[in-house]
């Protein structure tokens, strides 16, 4: 039987991998001040989400052996976990800055939090860093320690890509509806979020396995893209709709011009009447602007669209899971255990 893990139980391999890291930039006699800024953001930036992401590691490695994990496994596993939650944290803190956003996890993103500004940038980067140093220390004699590599790389570039598009697409200074399509739309949120939450996580399970046969890694990518597009999408609608004390932060794609999927779903359906409101006032970094696009976002009625886009939606991902061909060792409940993580997520 598979086990899954607790946050606790994942939180409890962090010290030890914070310190390999941390030990990795003492070897360069980093000056002790320098090094306990490293130690801070590294803390800041990686600790308190709800590590899905990383947690999804040894949870999909369980189910893959059907069965509970040794000490030692369960070890490699949370290190590959930790990794794409480092991998998270490089691209928020980034993300954060690009998206001139205020909150994170309920506390002041970290380019504005005291003393820090544009350090940050430098502290992305370290943060990305760190997935190799790790990498190097625990996996340099694993078979698939270059597949691990390079798995991290492309992935890495694929949300970079989305990240580009996603910026591209909502320039600060001009509002153009029509650059907005559900086309331009799937693009983004594939590449900025779907491969690295959710192809990234199995396909490391299945490399540390030996499972990762081509087959496997295609039926994975099959279903865990349009489940990747599914929880972006709830990002979106979040965005507007969630509450900041559940999501830690405070939307902003209204003001920031995103080619969100609330903004795709009303202009499919909007009057000419409700065309000119967002040409008015979609993309404008000012609050009554704003205000004028949430109001008209409740009379379009979005949130039932998304209510009943959501059923929809998780009903064809459910089918492609049923397809799923278990020949070469592949396990459906890995995927069943992620959608029902993130099914009607309200955080
Ligand atoms: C998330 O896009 C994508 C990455 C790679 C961080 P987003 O800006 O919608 O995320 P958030 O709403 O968390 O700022
Ligand atoms: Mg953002
Ligand atoms: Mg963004
Ligand atoms: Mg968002």
């Amino acid at each position: 039987m598979a086990t899954k893990t607790t946050l606790q139980e994942f939180e409890s391999v962090f010290p030890q991998l914070e310190e390999d890291v941390l030990e990795w930039a003492k070897k360069y006699n980093l000056p002790q001040e320098q090094l306990d800024w490293f130690k801070k953001s590294l803390e800041v930036n990686t600790l308190g989400g709800k590590c899905n992401r990383g947690m999804s590691v040894p949870d999909t490695v369980s189910v893959l052996l059907e069965r509970p994990l040794s000490k030692e496994e369960y070890f490699q596993a949370a290190a590959l976990g930790w990794m794409i939650e480092l991998l998270q944290a490089f691209f928020l803190v980034s993300d954060d800055i690009m998206d001139s956003s205020i909150t994170r996890r309920g506390k002041p993103c970290w380019y504005r939090q005291e003393g820090v500004g544009m350090v940050a940038i430098n502290d992305a980067f370290l943060l990305e860093s760190a997935i190799y140093g790790l990498l190097k220390k625990h996996f340099k004699s694993h078979p698939s320690y270059v597949e691990f590599i390079e798995l991290f790389h492309e992935v890495t570039f694929q949300t970079e890509l989305g990240q580009m598009c996603d910026l591209l697409t909502a320039p600060e200074d001009v509002v153009n509806l029509d650059n907005f399509s559900m086309e331009k739309y799937t693009f983004i949120v594939i590449y900025k979020t779907a491969y690295y939450s959710f192809y990234l996580p199995v396909a490391l399970a299945l490399h540390m396995l030996h499972l990762a046969t081509p087959k496997n890694l295609k039926q994975a990518e099959d279903i865990l893209i349009p489940m990747g597009e599914y929880f972006q999408i709830q990002d979106d609608y979040l965005d507007n709709f969630g509450l900041p004390e559940h999501i830690g932060k405070i939307g902003t794609d209204i003001m920031d011009n995103k080619c969100s999927w609330l903004v795709n779903q009303a202009l499919k359906r909007a009057t000419p009447a409700q065309r000119k409101v967002l040409e008015e006032h979609y993309g404008q970094k000012d609050k009554t602007h704003e205000a004028h696009v949430k109001k008209l976002y409740d009379e379009m009625n979005l949130k039932a669209l998304y209510e009943e886009y959501e059923e929809k939606f998780v009903g064809e991902i459910k089918t492609k899971i049923d397809q799923i061909d278990g020949s070469e060792g592949l396990k459906k409940g890995a995927f069943e255990t992620f959608l029902a993580k993130i099914y009607k997520r309200s955080r």
